[in-house]
Formats: structure tokens, sequence, C-alpha cells
């Protein structure tokens, strides 16, 4: 009936904990701080503006709403593979269950600044088995392991929908998986930082970020 037509969310996902995001929105606009002031990152301003001036990172990334990471999109029913994914006994074996995520770089690009997830067994459980695969601007995606698009959209750049985040974490994890080591720039507090060139940089983070969330999902 219309009711059970209704009754999808927007998207499942991962909700971080309001005391974890906090932390996070605190790291992540100290990391774009840190990252304005480099040098190497001045080299390649251009990437970001077209121009070779200036850019405040903090202004230059819009913030996006409660963090979490995304396992499903479902548009309301109207996404393929919706009903099927809400109806998985592991959807709902873990609706509404505490998981503790791991992140494990944060990435920069000209449109969006984001937080990989790297997820367990347990957690990939939970991810959609075509996922890396739905992206037809990185074909080369497919063959990456399963959860790689895994992230928290940290911010996107002026016009710049969050669904680019994933898209550019790919991008970025393709490049690395056809063997370009990217230029090691900087050994900063938090890890190391790599550029991957047209305004693609990653930050390994030393320690990975442990965020307690929770299973569930947003209708807005
Ligand atoms: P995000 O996971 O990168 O933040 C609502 O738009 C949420 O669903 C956002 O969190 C967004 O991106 C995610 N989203 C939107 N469209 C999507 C799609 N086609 N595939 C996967 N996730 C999507």
């Amino acid at each position: 009936g219309p009711l059970e037509e209704v009754s999808l969310p927007l998207y499942f996902g991962w909700f971080l904990l309001s005391s974890i995001q906090d932390k996070i929105k605190c790291t992540s606009m100290d990391f774009l701080k840190t990252l304005d002031t480099l040098e190497a990152f001045k080299k390649h301003l251009i990437d970001f503006s077209g121009k070779a001036e200036e850019v405040d990172l903090e202004q230059y990334f819009q913030p996006t709403g409660i963090l979490h990471c995304t396992t499903k999109f479902c548009n309301y029913g109207k996404a393929e593979g919706a009903k099927e994914y809400a109806e998985k006994q592991a959807v709902k074996d873990s609706y509404g269950s505490l998981f503790d995520l791991s992140l494990s770089a944060l990435f920069v690009t000209p449109r969006t600044f984001g937080a990989r997830v790297s997820l367990t067994e347990e957690q990939l459980q939970l991810w959609p088995a075509d996922a890396e695969k739905q992206v037809e601007s990185v074909p080369a995606a497919a063959s990456l392991p399963l959860g790689s698009r895994a992230h928290v959209t940290l911010g996107c750049a002026e016009g710049v929908e969050p669904v680019q985040t994933g898209i550019d974490l790919l991008e970025i994890l393709t490049l690395q998986q056809e063997g370009q080591q990217g230029e090691q720039v900087e050994e900063m507090e938090l890890g190391t930082l790599t550029y991957y060139g047209t305004g693609k940089w990653l930050l390994n983070l030393r320690e990975p970020i442990s965020a307690p969330a929770c299973f569930s999902s947003f209708y807005g």
C-alpha cells in the first residue's frame, strides 16, 4: 500500500554520536587551517580557485549537517535496490545498534572534504554489494575492495552535492590502486599528507579516530 512505499528512508547509515561530532569538527578544522598555510598547498592553489589566489578552506567548505556514513541511499524507495536493502536480515538486526567506526584518513578536493571510514567485517555486512560499482565517472572503482567508498562528508564546496564526496574518495583510491604513489608532501602531527594531483589531497591518520555511531536511517 502507499504507506509501505513512504516507509523507506532517504538513506540508511551510521550516525556519529554528538560528543565525537564535536571532536571531529575540531580536528578537521585544525587540519584545514594547517593545510591552508603549507607551501605545497599554495603551490597548487590554482586547482581550487582557478586562480593562484588564496582560499580560506574553512569558508570554502560548507558544513552538510549531522555527521554520518551513508550505507544505502534509498531516496524514499526510488533508488535501485532500496527495498531489498531495507529487508536484509543484517539491516533489521543492526537497526538502532551502536558501532565503532574507524576514521583512517582525511581528504580534500576542490569539491569536497571528507573522512575515509575503514569498515570491519561486521560493518561490511551492512554495506551494499554494488556501492563501488555504481559510479559511472570512476569505472575502475568497480575493482576496489568492498567498502572502499565508505566515508563521512565533512563539507562541500558551494553548489556541490554531498554524493560527490564518496566519488572523490574512489578517485583517489583508484589512483593508488593503479600504482600512483602520489607526492608525499608533509609529515604532519596527524599523519602523512600526500598529493595526488588536480587538487586531491589525502592525510593518512597516524592514529585512526574511533567514532561511536548508531546505525539508523534518515527521513528528512
Ligand atoms: P554522502 O554520504 O557523501 O554524505 C543525503 O543526500 C545523503 O545521501 C548524503 O549523505 C549523501 O552523500 C548521500 N547520497 C546522496 N545521493 C547518493 C547516491 N546516489 N549514492 C550514495 N549516497 C548518496
